[in-house]
């Protein structure tokens, strides 16, 4: 037993909601106490009691360089050196705006704000704002955050807690909220055939990763892009966390596909509180202080989750990282399989770019359906028996893991290594 972890651990219980700021952290999914972590750097962390782990969890992504990458800590020194907040324009947030813009051609203008939710809440606002309709699209297992009209079969933490539809939500904001199966264009046409110039927006993860990742099928989004134009809906990517990690242009680049309105966060704040939202400059000019959608934030812009965000992705820029991330990748991909190959388990193994997934249940897995055919105490099993072999997987079956620049071929190997040592005893 950890005595320092759980030490702590009964005291934030004490003052603390569930002893974490965030639920999943919590490993309730997969049972025990969470550890404390003590620090952290490149693709390893340490906890209060001693140990180290080499770490596939990233912070939930934003740490794509590693922990602690020395041009970040830099970059927050030197800003905070000279004020850690104004709410006063600074030049920060115009670089960082116009580097996105450069980068996702497909956003004219972009807000910054300070997290995924915020991003996500106000995007759907902005789209109501813009359309003059009332109803969203959603797709059942993703995750955008925990604003009220979002938390509607929602994934990540929501899902992990079996508490998709969150208490405390109004049904007259739920009733906006049409939550379709993924991959499903049939429901999607008919979604938009019985609610004929209502639908403000669809929202969607072009890559999702919140029910453990798995992937569109038969040009699912090319749909998606055709369907809302024809009937006059905004279409939104949530790329919080595919945004400048699948490629330098995130997920849309990759799919070729330009949403009217795309959510970021994560990677683009180097691991400071960032999200942004951004788009066509004729949506986008409709937000306060010119347009009537307001929105608003004291910290929005802060001169160190800019120069953070501006020096990690310029960072990315400078070593290329999108061609490292996908040799890593499929190293991790190459030497996982084959470390599964003898297993007898039932297992599905997803991989884009450096975001990755291990089902504990047979495949196909394309949709929510299919992540919850996951065997979950198995995977509880596999992730604690990972953890005592110094691997820290992300604490669900519905998450999903990260590699980063800093991860090595050795770390690698040595992965493989545990995941056919913890396999074979799963049996
Ligand atoms: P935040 O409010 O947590 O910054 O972002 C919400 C969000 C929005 N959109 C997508 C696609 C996301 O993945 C997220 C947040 N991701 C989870 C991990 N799956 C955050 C981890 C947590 O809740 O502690």
């Amino acid at each position: 037993m950890n005595l320092r972890s759980s030490e702590l651990f009964s005291r934030a219980q004490r003052r603390i909601p569930g002893g974490v700021n965030s639920p999943v952290r919590a490993f309730h999914n997969v049972g025990g106490e969470p550890f404390f972590v003590a620090r952290a750097e490149g693709a390893r962390i340490w906890d209060v009691d001693g140990n180290d782990y080499i770490d596939y969890v990233g912070s939930w992504g934003p740490a794509i360089l590693g922990h602690a990458a020395k041009v970040v800590v830099e970059a927050v020194r030197d800003a905070a050196a000279r004020g850690v907040s104004f709410g006063i324009p600074n030049p920060f947030e115009v670089e960082l705006a116009e580097l996105i813009c450069h980068w996702m051609p497909s956003i004219e203008k972009v807000r910054m704000v300070n997290s995924g939710t915020e991003a996500a809440m106000s995007c759907i606002r902005l789209a109501r704002g813009f359309t003059g309709r009332d109803k969203i699209i959603k797709f059942d297992g993703c995750y955008h955050g925990h604003a009220d009209s979002l938390l509607v079969k929602s994934g990540s933490g929501a899902l992990t807690h079996g508490r998709p539809d969150s208490a405390g939500v109004p049904e007259g904001f739920v009733e906006l909220t049409i939550s379709l199966a993924f991959n499903h264009v049939d429901l999607v046409r008919k979604a938009f055939a019985e609610n004929e110039n209502e639908i403000a927006a669809v929202i969607v993860e072009p890559i999702p990763a919140n029910a453990g990742l798995y992937f569109p099928q038969h040009n699912f989004l090319s749909i998606l892009r055709e369907e809302c134009t024809r009937h006059g809906a905004l279409l939104i990517f949530d790329e919080v966390m595919t945004g400048f990690r699948l490629a330098r242009g995130g997920a849309q680049e990759i799919c070729g596909i330009k949403p009217d309105l795309t959510v970021l966060g994560k990677v683009i704040g180097g691991g400071l509180p960032v999200g942004a939202f951004g788009g066509c400059a004729d949506i986008m000019d409709q937000l306060s202080p010119n347009g009537p959608v307001y929105q608003a934030g004291t910290l929005s812009g802060n001169p160190l989750a800019m120069a953070a965000g501006l020096a990690q992705l310029r960072e990315l820029e400078r070593i290329n990282a999108w061609t490292l991330l996908e040799n890593l990748g499929a190293q991790f991909e190459n030497c996982v399989r084959e470390a599964l190959r003898e297993s007898k388990i039932q297992t599905t193994f997803h991989r884009i770019g450096s975001m990755f997934c291990l089902f504990f249940a047979p495949g196909p897995i394309v949709d929510l359906a299919g992540a919850k055919r996951s065997d979950l105490k198995t995977f509880a099993n596999f992730f604690h028996a990972s953890l005592e072999r110094g691997v820290y997987f992300p604490p669900s079956q519905f998450e999903t893991a990260f590699i980063s620049t800093a991860h090595t071929a050795a770390d690698i190997e040595r992965t493989a290594r545990v995941v056919s040592e913890v396999v074979a005893t799963l049996l």
